[in-house]
């Protein structure tokens, strides 16, 4: 699917008028109603119930309000899967409590050749599964470094770099689940909705986090995932069911999937005309829509650490690109005024992101290390990222302070 043909063919319905569901209006409305602040998850539904269920130990995440971000110290000498203990946790509410016996998936909608169909967990689980290697990352992962770096206003979650997982996802291929329901030749956007508490932005209830991706990246490699790691989805990554859409923002991959609906109409939601669009000078004012993920480097340390002073490290870190494999990983010790190229280790299945390290010997005080990544498509990353309000897309190259002593 080419995913810069599916936007601008989406834009072009949205400018039109053609989006139901969600008008151009509804956007200008809001969007003068909310103001960039509102923008913000509104916080938990209730006082009483944290609204992230598993342990959030400070080594292994940064709380961010809903919200919970990876330590990448927490990475090193961890596999390439990143484990449930420390994967990252982005709820725009709170994880809910679904019973897997009561619930079941309905898919439905003009995209069908009949009415709605339902099916339980058993049934999904019996049909064909397969297993992927796929990342999560928020649009947003990264964000903070708008403001750090480049003195830009953003609104939205503060992540550092925490905001993505990679993991192996079990469960059903979205096009074999379609075609059981009777998918219509007529099918063009389908849309899973969560079953999370509705969103509520600026005063105004925006129903279930939803966001629609087209038919032909539904069919190509889109699973609703049952498993994580081997395990039952945990509740706080969207038992019993999610979707797993490759490649793509961690909003496509909804959590806690209820429903589905596959439309011979292009949909909208919030979440592609108010939210994960780039807004800006740069941009125009309907704001440009996006699907895939950029080009991105991590350390496997915090901002911060602190080395011995002339001895021998080795510096380990990952890069990953939503379009190709990584071809080559550049590192600098010196703030960038000098590079070198990173040696790759380990298997990278799905190449979803590499590993790399490279040794270093410190001098006593203070040190900045960059990377910088290239994907075999020639991706890279810049020195600054072009500004957007709502501070996606993030992939400039990262400064991360250290020092030596
Ligand atoms: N139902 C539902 N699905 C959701 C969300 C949500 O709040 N509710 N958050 C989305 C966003 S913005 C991201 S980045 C990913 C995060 O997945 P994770 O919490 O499993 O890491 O889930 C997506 N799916
Ligand atoms: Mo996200």
């Amino acid at each position: 699917m080419n995913e810069l043909e599916y936007d601008s063919r989406r834009l072009r319905d949205f400018v039109a008028g053609q989006a139901r569901g969600f008008t151009r209006r509804d956007l200008l409305v809001l969007s003068a109603a909310a103001g960039a602040g509102a923008l913000l998850p509104s916080g938990p539904a209730t006082a009483a119930a944290s609204p992230i269920v598993k342990p959030l130990p400070p080594e292994l995440f940064r709380s961010l309000g809903t919200n919970a971000e990876t330590r990448w110290s927490s990475l090193k000498d961890v596999g390439y899967y990143v484990p449930v203990d420390r994967f990252f946790v982005r709820n725009h509410t709170s994880t809910p409590v679904i019973e897997a016996a009561t619930w079941s998936l309905s898919v439905f909608g003009s995209g069908l050749r009949g009415g709605p169909v339902s099916f339980t967990l058993d049934q999904l689980r019996a049909l064909p599964a397969v297993t992927v290697s796929a990342a999560v990352e928020c649009a947003g992962n990264g964000r903070s470094y708008f403001a750090s770096q480049q003195g830009n206003t953003v609104s939205g979650t503060a992540w550092t770099l925490g905001a993505i997982g990679v993991a192996r996802w079990r469960g059903v291929r979205l096009s074999t689940v379609l075609r059981r329901a009777g998918l219509s030749r007529h099918a063009v956007d389908v849309q899973p909705v969560g079953l999370d508490a509705n969103f509520v932005s600026g005063g105004v209830d925006l129903g279930p986090v939803r966001r629609p991706f087209p038919i032909e990246k539904a069919l190509d490699d889109v699973i609703l995932a049952y498993e994580m790691n081997g395990v039952d989805l945990p509740a706080d990554h969207g038992y019993p069911v999610r979707a797993i859409v490759p490649g793509w923002i961690g909003i496509a991959s909804i959590k806690w999937v209820g429903g589905i609906e596959v439309s011979a109409e292009p949909l909208f939601s919030p979440w592609n005309t108010q939210f994960y669009r780039l807004f800006g000078p740069a941009y125009p004012v309907e704001g440009r829509p996006f699907d895939a993920q950029v080009v991105k480097s991590a350390f496997e340390l915090d901002a911060g650490a602190v080395f011995e002073a002339g001895k021998r490290t080795v510096l380990t870190g990952r890069s990953w690109s939503a379009h190709a494999p990584i071809r080559t990983v550049e590192v600098s010790t010196d703030g960038g005024a000098t590079w070198r190229r990173a040696r790759f280790y380990g298997a990278s299945p799905g190449h979803v992101w590499q590993r790399w390290e490279l040794p270093w010997t410190p001098a006593a005080g203070a040190h900045e290390l960059l990377a910088r990544a290239t994907d075999a498509h020639g991706n890279t990353q810049p020195d600054a990222t072009v500004h957007n309000t709502l501070g996606y897309l993030f992939d400039a190259v990262v400064r991360v302070p250290v020092t030596a002593a």
